[in-house]
């Protein structure tokens, strides 16, 4: 009878630590297959009475899995709104829509960049000059959100025209 007791507890023990092992390198594999990095990340300067204002990143999935990008945020004293844009060409014209979600497969590097994929701020609340710098908030499905500090940069010429006039 004593016997029967020991074995049983011991067999206990023994899922306990299969179990315990699985969950320690699932945990472990949670924590090391997702990493994402943002650099090169600017908004171009904007004039004085301007609403809006592109800003550029470059952001690279790390990890080993897929992440899905979701959104992303300012603070309300920057600005009222912000979101991921693309510069699309329709019918000789150049237009905007917006993305809704950015997803990077494993490795992979998205660069947004004047002219093409950009961030657009909306409702600007003071105009964005040099030595300025703006926090983003960068929302995803898979990934703890990170928040990423912008420069303000002097506005190329070609994209103050291309970006610009359509908002
Ligand atoms: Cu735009």
């Amino acid at each position: 009878m004593d016997n029967q007791i020991h074995s049983v507890t011991k067999l206990m023990w023994r899922r306990f630590f299969l179990l315990f092992i699985l969950c320690s390198s699932f945990f472990c594999k949670a924590q090391q297959s997702t990493s994402v990095s943002l650099s090169d990340s600017y908004f171009s300067a904007t004039f004085s009475m301007a609403t809006s204002a592109a800003g550029y990143f470059t952001l690279t999935n790390n990890g080993s899995e897929r992440v899905v990008v979701t959104g992303i945020s300012v603070s309300s004293t920057i600005a009222k709104g912000a979101s991921l844009h693309e510069t699309i060409m329709q019918d000789d014209m150049v237009s905007m829509r917006s993305l809704h979600t950015l997803s990077l497969d494993a490795g992979q590097t998205i660069r947004f960049q004047a002219g093409a994929k950009h961030i657009m701020l909306t409702g600007l609340k003071k105009p964005l000059t040099e030595q300025m710098t703006v926090e983003v908030t960068f929302l995803f499905a898979d990934h703890p959100a990170v928040i990423q500090a912008f420069e303000v940069r002097p506005a190329g010429q070609s994209e103050a025209m291309s970006q610009h006039n359509h908002h």
